[in-house]
Protein backbone atom coordinates (compact mmCIF):
# COMPACT_ATOMS: atom_id res chain seq x y z
CA UNK A 1 0.00 0.00 0.00
CA UNK A 2 1.41 3.46 -1.23
CA UNK A 3 1.36 6.23 1.53
CA UNK A 4 -1.16 8.52 -0.94
CA UNK A 5 -3.20 5.65 -1.67
CA UNK A 6 -6.81 6.66 -3.53
CA UNK A 7 -5.79 10.31 -2.74
CA UNK A 8 -6.61 13.01 -5.18
CA UNK A 9 -3.40 15.76 -5.48
CA UNK A 10 -3.64 18.85 -7.44
CA UNK A 11 -0.39 19.70 -8.65
CA UNK A 12 -0.09 23.28 -10.08
CA UNK A 13 3.61 24.41 -12.04
CA UNK A 14 4.79 21.51 -13.95
CA UNK A 15 6.66 23.13 -16.86
CA UNK A 16 8.96 20.59 -18.07
CA UNK A 17 10.95 17.72 -17.04
CA UNK A 18 13.28 19.92 -13.97
CA UNK A 19 10.12 21.51 -12.32
CA UNK A 20 10.04 20.80 -9.07
CA UNK A 21 6.58 19.75 -9.70
CA UNK A 22 7.35 17.44 -12.16
CA UNK A 23 9.30 15.46 -9.28
CA UNK A 24 6.61 15.59 -6.74
CA UNK A 25 4.23 14.52 -9.35
CA UNK A 26 6.26 11.39 -9.25
CA UNK A 27 6.61 10.65 -5.91
CA UNK A 28 2.81 11.23 -5.49
CA UNK A 29 2.31 8.48 -8.66
CA UNK A 30 4.93 6.06 -6.73
CA UNK A 31 2.77 6.34 -3.48
CA UNK A 32 -0.10 5.53 -5.26
CA UNK A 33 -1.65 8.84 -5.61
CA UNK A 34 -3.72 10.40 -8.08
CA UNK A 35 -2.20 13.48 -9.66
CA UNK A 36 -4.37 15.65 -11.21
CA UNK A 37 -2.27 18.68 -13.37
CA UNK A 38 -2.33 22.13 -14.65
CA UNK A 39 -0.51 24.10 -16.92
CA UNK A 40 -0.37 27.55 -17.95
CA UNK A 41 -0.30 27.71 -21.88
CA UNK A 42 -0.36 25.61 -24.39
CA UNK A 43 3.39 24.66 -24.70
CA UNK A 44 3.33 23.68 -20.82
CA UNK A 45 0.51 21.56 -22.19
CA UNK A 46 2.47 19.53 -24.79
CA UNK A 47 5.36 19.17 -22.44
CA UNK A 48 2.85 17.96 -20.00
CA UNK A 49 1.38 15.60 -22.38
CA UNK A 50 4.86 13.95 -23.14
CA UNK A 51 5.55 13.79 -19.61
CA UNK A 52 2.70 11.90 -18.40
CA UNK A 53 2.69 9.68 -21.45
CA UNK A 54 3.67 6.31 -19.25
CA UNK A 55 1.00 7.03 -16.26
CA UNK A 56 -2.38 6.05 -18.40
CA UNK A 57 -4.50 8.71 -18.35
CA UNK A 58 -4.22 11.66 -16.26
CA UNK A 59 -6.47 14.95 -15.46
CA UNK A 60 -4.49 17.79 -16.77
CA UNK A 61 -6.47 21.46 -17.11
CA UNK A 62 -5.42 25.22 -18.23
CA UNK A 63 -5.43 27.61 -15.24
CA UNK A 64 -3.43 30.78 -15.47
CA UNK A 65 -3.50 31.90 -11.63
CA UNK A 66 -4.05 35.91 -12.78
CA UNK A 67 -7.22 34.82 -13.82
CA UNK A 68 -9.95 34.17 -11.73
CA UNK A 69 -12.91 32.76 -14.34
CA UNK A 70 -9.15 29.93 -15.10
CA UNK A 71 -9.47 28.96 -11.19
CA UNK A 72 -13.16 28.73 -10.76
CA UNK A 73 -13.53 26.70 -14.05
CA UNK A 74 -10.70 24.33 -12.57
CA UNK A 75 -12.24 23.73 -9.46
CA UNK A 76 -15.83 23.01 -11.23
CA UNK A 77 -14.13 20.58 -13.27
CA UNK A 78 -12.41 18.76 -10.59
CA UNK A 79 -15.85 18.55 -8.48
CA UNK A 80 -17.54 17.30 -11.21
CA UNK A 81 -14.82 15.22 -12.19
CA UNK A 82 -13.34 13.81 -8.57
CA UNK A 83 -15.66 14.89 -6.37
CA UNK A 84 -12.98 14.97 -3.33
CA UNK A 85 -9.83 16.68 -3.43
CA UNK A 86 -7.10 15.52 -0.89
CA UNK A 87 -3.93 17.59 -1.63
CA UNK A 88 -2.86 20.89 -3.08
CA UNK A 89 0.85 21.25 -4.70
CA UNK A 90 1.55 25.50 -5.39
CA UNK A 91 4.81 25.49 -7.12
CA UNK A 92 4.27 28.52 -8.84
CA UNK A 93 5.76 31.61 -9.33
CA UNK A 94 6.55 34.63 -11.33
CA UNK A 95 8.51 38.05 -11.33
CA UNK A 96 9.36 40.29 -14.36
CA UNK A 97 12.85 39.49 -15.01
CA UNK A 98 13.96 43.30 -15.28
CA UNK A 99 13.13 43.34 -11.43
CA UNK A 100 15.36 40.17 -10.76
CA UNK A 101 18.38 41.98 -12.57
CA UNK A 102 18.32 45.74 -11.35
CA UNK A 103 18.12 46.89 -7.94
CA UNK A 104 15.44 45.97 -5.56
CA UNK A 105 14.64 49.71 -4.78
CA UNK A 106 13.87 50.44 -8.10
CA UNK A 107 11.18 47.89 -8.74
CA UNK A 108 8.13 48.95 -10.61
CA UNK A 109 4.87 49.26 -9.15
CA UNK A 110 3.58 47.10 -12.00
CA UNK A 111 6.62 44.76 -11.19
CA UNK A 112 5.64 44.25 -7.29
CA UNK A 113 1.68 44.02 -8.11
CA UNK A 114 2.62 41.08 -10.68
CA UNK A 115 5.50 39.24 -8.13
CA UNK A 116 3.09 39.06 -5.75
CA UNK A 117 -0.26 38.72 -7.44
CA UNK A 118 1.21 35.49 -9.60
CA UNK A 119 3.41 34.05 -6.58
CA UNK A 120 1.18 34.81 -3.36
CA UNK A 121 -1.59 35.74 -3.99
CA UNK A 122 -2.32 32.92 -6.24
CA UNK A 123 -2.06 30.63 -3.06
CA UNK A 124 -4.99 32.34 -1.27
CA UNK A 125 -7.42 31.70 -4.57
CA UNK A 126 -6.59 28.34 -5.21
CA UNK A 127 -6.52 27.38 -1.50
CA UNK A 128 -9.89 29.37 -1.55
CA UNK A 129 -11.65 26.90 -4.10
CA UNK A 130 -9.52 23.97 -2.93
CA UNK A 131 -11.30 23.68 0.87
CA UNK A 132 -14.37 22.90 -0.81
CA UNK A 133 -13.30 19.85 -1.83
CA UNK A 134 -11.14 19.26 0.86
CA UNK A 135 -13.92 17.08 2.60
CA UNK A 136 -12.47 14.74 4.36
CA UNK A 137 -9.47 16.95 5.25
CA UNK A 138 -6.37 17.88 3.10
CA UNK A 139 -2.95 18.79 2.69
CA UNK A 140 -1.85 22.25 0.96
CA UNK A 141 1.62 22.68 -0.04
CA UNK A 142 3.79 25.66 -1.69
CA UNK A 143 7.25 26.13 -2.32
CA UNK A 144 9.33 28.72 -1.16
CA UNK A 145 13.04 29.88 -0.71
CA UNK A 146 15.65 30.95 1.24
CA UNK A 147 15.42 34.91 0.11
CA UNK A 148 12.48 35.54 2.03
CA UNK A 149 14.12 35.59 5.49
CA UNK A 150 18.25 36.35 4.27
CA UNK A 151 19.07 38.88 1.43
CA UNK A 152 20.27 36.15 -1.55
CA UNK A 153 21.27 39.34 -4.20
CA UNK A 154 19.31 39.28 -7.59
CA UNK A 155 16.22 37.58 -6.24
CA UNK A 156 15.04 41.13 -4.63
CA UNK A 157 11.07 41.16 -5.12
CA UNK A 158 10.61 37.57 -5.34
CA UNK A 159 12.61 37.64 -1.70
CA UNK A 160 9.39 39.95 -0.34
CA UNK A 161 7.11 37.80 -2.43
CA UNK A 162 8.30 34.60 -0.57
CA UNK A 163 8.39 36.47 2.84
CA UNK A 164 4.68 37.10 2.55
CA UNK A 165 4.63 33.74 1.02
CA UNK A 166 5.30 32.07 4.39
CA UNK A 167 3.15 34.14 6.52
CA UNK A 168 0.56 33.41 4.29
CA UNK A 169 0.86 29.35 4.96
CA UNK A 170 0.50 30.58 8.68
CA UNK A 171 -2.44 32.49 8.59
CA UNK A 172 -4.18 29.88 5.99
CA UNK A 173 -2.74 26.64 8.39
CA UNK A 174 -4.65 29.01 11.27
CA UNK A 175 -8.02 29.08 9.43
CA UNK A 176 -8.40 25.54 7.72
CA UNK A 177 -7.08 23.91 10.94
CA UNK A 178 -10.00 23.39 12.43
CA UNK A 179 -11.52 21.56 8.90
CA UNK A 180 -8.10 19.48 9.29
CA UNK A 181 -6.90 20.87 6.23
CA UNK A 182 -2.59 21.59 6.65
CA UNK A 183 -1.19 24.07 5.14
CA UNK A 184 3.07 23.98 4.83
CA UNK A 185 5.67 25.02 2.70
CA UNK A 186 8.93 23.57 1.66
CA UNK A 187 11.91 25.97 1.18
CA UNK A 188 13.84 24.73 -1.38
CA UNK A 189 17.92 24.91 -1.54
CA UNK A 190 18.44 26.08 -5.42
CA UNK A 191 17.74 23.60 -7.62
CA UNK A 192 18.24 24.06 -11.56
CA UNK A 193 14.90 24.69 -13.31
CA UNK A 194 13.77 27.42 -15.68
CA UNK A 195 12.95 29.31 -12.74
CA UNK A 196 16.93 29.45 -11.95
CA UNK A 197 17.67 30.07 -15.54
CA UNK A 198 19.74 33.02 -16.40
CA UNK A 199 20.45 33.55 -12.80
CA UNK A 200 23.45 34.94 -12.52
CA UNK A 201 26.33 33.14 -11.08
CA UNK A 202 23.80 30.05 -11.01
CA UNK A 203 26.37 27.46 -10.64
CA UNK A 204 29.01 29.80 -8.50
CA UNK A 205 25.25 29.58 -5.93
CA UNK A 206 24.86 25.92 -6.72
CA UNK A 207 28.88 25.06 -5.72
CA UNK A 208 28.78 27.30 -2.04
CA UNK A 209 25.95 25.04 -1.24
CA UNK A 210 28.09 21.99 -2.15
CA UNK A 211 31.17 23.38 -0.02
CA UNK A 212 29.32 24.83 2.96
CA UNK A 213 25.67 22.66 3.64
CA UNK A 214 26.25 19.69 6.15
CA UNK A 215 25.48 17.37 3.64
CA UNK A 216 28.07 18.30 0.79
CA UNK A 217 25.21 18.38 -1.81
CA UNK A 218 22.96 20.00 -3.49
CA UNK A 219 19.12 19.11 -3.19
CA UNK A 220 17.34 16.84 -6.04
CA UNK A 221 14.22 16.42 -7.34
CA UNK A 222 13.56 13.25 -5.66
CA UNK A 223 14.88 14.99 -2.12
CA UNK A 224 11.88 17.37 -2.65
CA UNK A 225 9.12 14.76 -3.82
CA UNK A 226 10.20 12.81 -0.46
CA UNK A 227 9.13 16.08 2.32
CA UNK A 228 6.42 16.51 -0.22
CA UNK A 229 5.41 12.68 0.24
CA UNK A 230 5.33 13.19 4.02
CA UNK A 231 3.58 16.50 3.99
CA UNK A 232 1.15 15.33 1.66
CA UNK A 233 0.08 12.24 3.61
CA UNK A 234 -1.01 11.03 7.18
CA UNK A 235 2.79 10.73 8.21
CA UNK A 236 2.89 14.90 8.69
CA UNK A 237 -0.48 14.21 10.38
CA UNK A 238 0.41 16.58 13.25
CA UNK A 239 2.34 19.01 10.89
CA UNK A 240 0.69 22.62 9.70
CA UNK A 241 1.69 25.91 9.05
CA UNK A 242 5.44 24.97 8.94
CA UNK A 243 8.13 25.89 6.58
CA UNK A 244 10.40 23.29 5.89
CA UNK A 245 14.04 23.60 4.79
CA UNK A 246 14.82 20.76 2.24
CA UNK A 247 18.26 22.80 1.34
CA UNK A 248 21.09 19.97 2.72
CA UNK A 249 20.97 22.24 5.95
CA UNK A 250 22.65 24.99 4.54
CA UNK A 251 20.49 27.29 6.30
CA UNK A 252 21.76 26.33 9.59
CA UNK A 253 25.36 27.71 8.78
CA UNK A 254 27.11 30.22 10.36
CA UNK A 255 30.57 31.27 9.44
P1 LIG B 1 9.51 26.10 -13.05
O1 LIG B 1 9.79 27.25 -13.96
O2 LIG B 1 9.65 24.76 -13.58
O3 LIG B 1 8.07 26.28 -12.38
C1 LIG B 1 7.40 27.50 -12.23
C2 LIG B 1 5.99 27.30 -12.71
O4 LIG B 1 5.20 28.48 -12.51
C3 LIG B 1 5.92 26.98 -14.22
O5 LIG B 1 5.28 25.75 -14.43
C4 LIG B 1 5.09 28.12 -14.79
O6 LIG B 1 4.27 27.72 -15.86
C5 LIG B 1 4.27 28.51 -13.56
N1 LIG B 1 3.63 29.82 -13.69
C6 LIG B 1 4.22 31.03 -13.84
N2 LIG B 1 3.27 31.99 -13.97
C7 LIG B 1 2.06 31.37 -13.89
C8 LIG B 1 0.70 31.80 -13.97
N3 LIG B 1 0.38 33.08 -14.17
N4 LIG B 1 -0.29 30.88 -13.83
C9 LIG B 1 0.01 29.56 -13.65
N5 LIG B 1 1.27 29.08 -13.58
C10 LIG B 1 2.29 29.98 -13.71
O7 LIG B 1 10.52 26.36 -11.80
P2 LIG B 1 10.59 25.69 -10.36
O8 LIG B 1 11.96 26.01 -9.86
O9 LIG B 1 10.12 24.31 -10.42
O10 LIG B 1 9.57 26.59 -9.51
C11 LIG B 1 8.52 26.05 -8.74
C12 LIG B 1 8.44 26.76 -7.38
O11 LIG B 1 9.61 26.44 -6.63
C13 LIG B 1 8.39 28.28 -7.45
O12 LIG B 1 7.51 28.77 -6.47
C14 LIG B 1 9.81 28.69 -7.08
O13 LIG B 1 9.85 29.98 -6.52
C15 LIG B 1 10.11 27.63 -6.06
N6 LIG B 1 11.54 27.43 -5.74
C16 LIG B 1 12.47 27.20 -6.72
C17 LIG B 1 13.81 27.02 -6.38
C18 LIG B 1 14.87 26.80 -7.43
O14 LIG B 1 16.05 26.97 -7.13
N7 LIG B 1 14.51 26.40 -8.64
C19 LIG B 1 14.19 27.05 -5.04
C20 LIG B 1 13.21 27.27 -4.06
C21 LIG B 1 11.90 27.47 -4.42
C1 LIG C 1 15.93 33.73 -8.97
C2 LIG C 1 16.40 35.03 -9.16
C3 LIG C 1 17.55 35.49 -8.55
C4 LIG C 1 18.28 34.68 -7.72
C5 LIG C 1 17.84 33.38 -7.53
C6 LIG C 1 16.65 32.89 -8.15
N1 LIG C 1 18.34 32.32 -6.79
C7 LIG C 1 17.55 31.23 -6.92
C8 LIG C 1 16.47 31.54 -7.77
C9 LIG C 1 19.58 32.41 -6.00
C10 LIG C 1 17.77 29.93 -6.24
C11 LIG C 1 15.35 30.61 -8.21
N2 LIG C 1 14.15 30.77 -7.32
C12 LIG C 1 14.30 30.34 -5.94
C13 LIG C 1 12.94 31.32 -7.73
O1 LIG C 1 12.02 31.36 -6.92
C14 LIG C 1 12.77 31.88 -9.08
C15 LIG C 1 11.68 32.60 -9.43
C16 LIG C 1 11.53 33.27 -10.69
C17 LIG C 1 12.41 33.12 -11.75
C18 LIG C 1 12.20 33.83 -12.95
C19 LIG C 1 13.15 33.75 -14.10
C20 LIG C 1 12.52 34.16 -15.41
C21 LIG C 1 11.50 35.28 -15.30
N3 LIG C 1 10.82 35.42 -14.15
C22 LIG C 1 11.08 34.69 -13.01
N4 LIG C 1 10.24 34.81 -11.96
C23 LIG C 1 10.44 34.13 -10.83
O2 LIG C 1 11.27 35.98 -16.29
Amino acid sequence: MGLLEGKNILIMGVRNKWSIAWGIAQAVKAQGGNPIFTYLGEREKEALIKLTADMGEVAAYACDVTRDEDIDKLFSEIKERFGVLHGLVHAIAFAKSEDLQDTFVNTSRDGFTLAMDVSVYSLLAVSRRAQELMTKGGSILTLTYGGSVRVSPGYNIMGVAKAALEASVRYMAYELGPKNIRVNAISAGPIKTMSAKGVKNFSDILEVVEQKAPLKRNITLEDLGGTAVYLLSELSSGVTSEIVYVDSGYHNMGV
